[in-house]
């Protein structure tokens, strides 16, 4: 069965094999069923916001319906035009056999006067429709998927109070500048959403392309169940002129089972759509940052040259963080600290074998920047022609930074210059912080929305910088970077210290910089890796000295960073880390690359991980994030392992024998488990490994019997290498070898009974 349409006068009414939709002619009201999972929402209708009044469609008629090309494949497509007086909107609805869910295009356009548009919506309330959810109103949990790199992500249940920064320094930075503040009744998620109950499925509203408008998704919500859902594109008072359409982004509809999960698929569509460059392989690097701040100096990055020297070929970026420049703005004056300038420290890491990574914020300027001073018509103003700030810093000189208007043709021509002079120097990774800048509301020089201005500069950096850069966005606003860097930053930063509880209480959001902020959003943003972009969870902080963090909180970082599957960046002055640390570090390289699934969302954030592995078995993690010890169970029928299995403990480096059932454990706080499960029936197979804490995803390049009983072993991995593994042969008992190699180690296991 395909996808099969049927019209009568007043409907038209579709099916597929997972879904049934109907959409009334006269209204353009939409209803989608999924066949299998009983989820449901009717009455959901486009419209547009003209000041501040909702215009439905009224009298609406197909007006073309076939086969159309999508990012996804064909899909059937149905296009349907009502007009309202002046107005007219346009619907376009495509479904295919496929899909577990309906993208929607609308478009307004005006047939008479001029018109001022605040925002393209889909629009549905409990008045005018009906929403079915599996399981009771009181467990469905809405996700809040954050603005930018920093903004907190996770779950709330329905109705729950959500936090609202007082700090207005803190709303500019963390907040989207369209997005309605959550309140109690309220919650928003910028770009998508998600709403369902734990383990039972539920629907996914996310907007799919984020070329020009800002967008978010609110939902009116008690603990008694939703009563409205808004998914929203700001269009900052676009003038329309007569005859004039505007196109909301491209949205999704996705209806998902108890085994989906519908940010991922989002995310999967999002990425495919916006032609995200998702690298197969990223590179590892060291950053200054987090052990020398803003006090580094450019012999502190040679020293640290001297230090890699055990890494080499495990590290392959050293990147110069926030410190160098003479101020925010001017990234080619060199700060005091770097009195000979860029160029020789370039040449110098490069010559011990790195490739030269560099930090900037290219869309702010601070004040007493040189930028600032000579060149006040490339900032971002407001209405009244004051320059709009965008950040207060207190850790730089000049602490107020405004905004750069990347709509400024000479700013534009700047921004490109700036990269391809670095690039020149010989930097080819780019750490691009503060981004969130160029999306700031204002009257920009040229009048685009927001995103479309975002992207307009960031796409001048991409192209500067060349498709051989690699480009990692940080306090970037999510959506608008999607197909512009390699890399994101997907939380607030971290700190070789666990919590910041009184900047959190500040900033009321928790987004200040603290290892547990930053955990938080690698494991609610888990789903966006290798769709989106490379995530990075941020830096692993492993050094003995000079943190706050415990063996147990270095340890749990690094397994979510394992497990994440996301950018390893080490930010330690190797001097500080002693041999034990060391091969912790090296336990994360390279890189797995693998996107982890989200085993629940029974609490804010995902605790439990699990990666399935390309022979079978799986890498499960959880975490206590919590501050009491807590009983945790992980189930392998969970991560479809039926049976028995072999279960070894990467972080204690211990075999835990063949498990029937679960496992159980007490977990202290702040604690990880991160398992390898591996089908008991399987042979020959990697039972566990010392060598990485991807647990055999990476190391094992072949694993086969030979012709005479014996196994064959290839190991392989970048590096010197030492460690352990177990192996079950394709014969004979379990053997455990101690190895130690450069690259790579080809082994033959005997067929011998109980070699050791
Ligand atoms: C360099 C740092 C590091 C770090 C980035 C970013 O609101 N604030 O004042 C604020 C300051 C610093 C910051 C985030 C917010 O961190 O995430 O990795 O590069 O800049 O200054």
């Amino acid at each position: 069965m395909g996808v099969e349409v049927e019209r009568s006068n007043d409907r038209l009414h579709v099916t597929t094999p997972a879904l049934t939709l109907e959409v009334e002619r006269a209204t353009l009201s939409l209803s989608v069923a999924s066949r299998a999972h009983g989820v449901r929402i009717s009455g959901l209708r486009p419209c547009a916001l003209v000041r501040g009044a909702r215009r439905f469609a009224r009298d609406a008629r197909l007006d073309g319906f076939g086969e159309i090309r999508t990012r996804h494949g064909s899909a059937t497509r149905l296009e349907l035009v009502a007009t309202d007086g002046a107005l007219a909107l346009r619907l376009g609805v495509d479904v295919a056999e496929s899909w577990s869910g309906v993208a929607l295009d609308f478009a307004v356009e005006t047939r008479g006067d001029a018109l001022e548009i605040d925002a393209l919506e889909l629009v549905w309330s409990d008045a005018d429709g009906a929403l079915a959810l599996p399981g009771p109103p009181s467990a469905w949990r809405f996700f809040r998927l954050g603005y930018q790199s920093w903004s907190p992500a996770g779950w709330v249940a329905l109705g729950e109070p959500e936090p609202r920064p007082r700090l207005r320094r803190v709303r500019t930075v963390n907040c989207g500048p369209e997005t309605p503040e959550p309140r109690p009744g309220r919650h928003v998620s910028d770009f998508a959403t998600c709403l369902r109950s734990p383990s039972r499925g539920g629907l996914t509203l996310g907007f799919l392309t984020h070329e020009r408008l800002l967008c978010h998704v609110e939902c009116s919500a008690s603990a008694a169940g939703v009563s409205a859902l808004v998914a929203r594109c700001s269009a900052e008072r676009a003038q329309l002129r007569e005859g004039a359409a505007l196109r909301a982004e491209r949205l999704w509809l996705g209806l998902e089972g108890p085994a989906d999960d519908g940010i991922a698929t989002w995310a999967e569509r999002a990425g495919a759509e916006m032609s995200a460059p998702v690298p197969q392989r990223a590179p590892a690097g060291w950053c200054s940052w987090y052990h020398f701040f803003t006090r580094v100096r450019a012999s502190d990055v040679s020293r640290q040259l001297a230090q890699l020297a055990p890494l080499r070929g495990q590290l392959e970026v050293v990147q110069i963080d926030d410190g160098y420049q003479a101020a925010v703005g001017d990234w080619l004056e060199p700060g005091a600290r770097f009195p000979d300038g860029l160029a020789p420290l370039a040449r110098e890491i490069r010559d011990a074998g790195f490739r030269a990574g560099i930090w900037l914020a290219p869309f702010l300027a601070s004040r007493a920047s040189r930028l600032a001073r000579e060149h006040p018509d490339w900032l971002l103003h407001d209405e009244r022609g004051k320059p709009v700030r965008a950040l207060w810093n207190p850790s730089w000189k000049g602490r107020l930074c405004y905004a750069l208007d990347p709509t400024h043709p000479e700013a534009l021509v700047w921004l490109r210059d700036v990269v391809a002079r670095l690039r020149a120097l010989g930097f080819d990774y780019f750490k691009l912080d503060f981004l969130y800048a160029a999306a700031l509301a204002g009257a920009r020089r040229e009048a685009l929305p927001g995103a479309a201005a975002y992207r307009r500069g960031l796409g001048a950096i991409r192209e500067a910088a060349g498709p051989e850069s690699f480009l990692v966005g940080c306090g970037a606003p999510l959506g608008p970077s999607i197909g512009l860097v390699d890399a994101m930053r997907i939380g607030p930063d971290t700190a070789p210290a666990w919590r910041a509880r009184l900047a959190d209480a500040l900033y009321v959001i928790p987004s200040a910089p603290s290892a547990r902020n930053a955990l938080r959003n690698v494991l609610a943003r888990a789903a966006l890796h290798q769709r989106l972009w490379v995530n990075d969870p941020d830096c692993a902080l492993v050094r003995d000295r000079r943190t706050r963090l415990s063996r147990t909180e270095v340890e749990t970082f690094a397994a979510v960073i394992a497990a994440s599957g996301g950018l390893v960046v080490d930010s330690d002055d190797l001097a500080c880390v002693g041999p034990e640390r060391l091969a912790l570090l090296r336990r994360l390289l390279p890189a797995s690359g693998r996107t982890p699934r989200v085993a629940d969302v029974a609490g804010k954030i995902p605790e439990e991980l699990w990666v399935p592995l390309p022979d079978a078995s799986v890498l499960a993690l959880r975490v206590n994030l919590g501050e009491r010890p807590e009983r945790v169970r992980l189930d392998p029928a969970r991560y479809g392992l039926a049976g028995p299995v072999r279960a070894y403990d990467l972080l204690a480096d211990r075999d835990l024998g063949t498990v029937a059932s679960g496992l159980e454990r007490e977990l202290a706080p702040h604690a990880a488990w991160l398992l390898r499960l591996a089908p008991w029936s399987t042979r020959p197979a990697l039972i566990g490994s010392s060598l990485h804490l991807g647990g055999g995803a990476l190391e094992v390049a072949r694993l086969r019997p030979n012709a005479d009983g014996s196994t064959q072993l290839r190991l392989r991995l970048p590096g010197a290498r030492a460690g352990r593994v177990i192996v079950a042969p394709a014969q004979g008992v379990e053997v455990s070898v101690g190895v130690a190699f450069d690259d790579d180690l080809e082994l033959v296991l005997p067929r011998a009974d109980g070699a050791g």
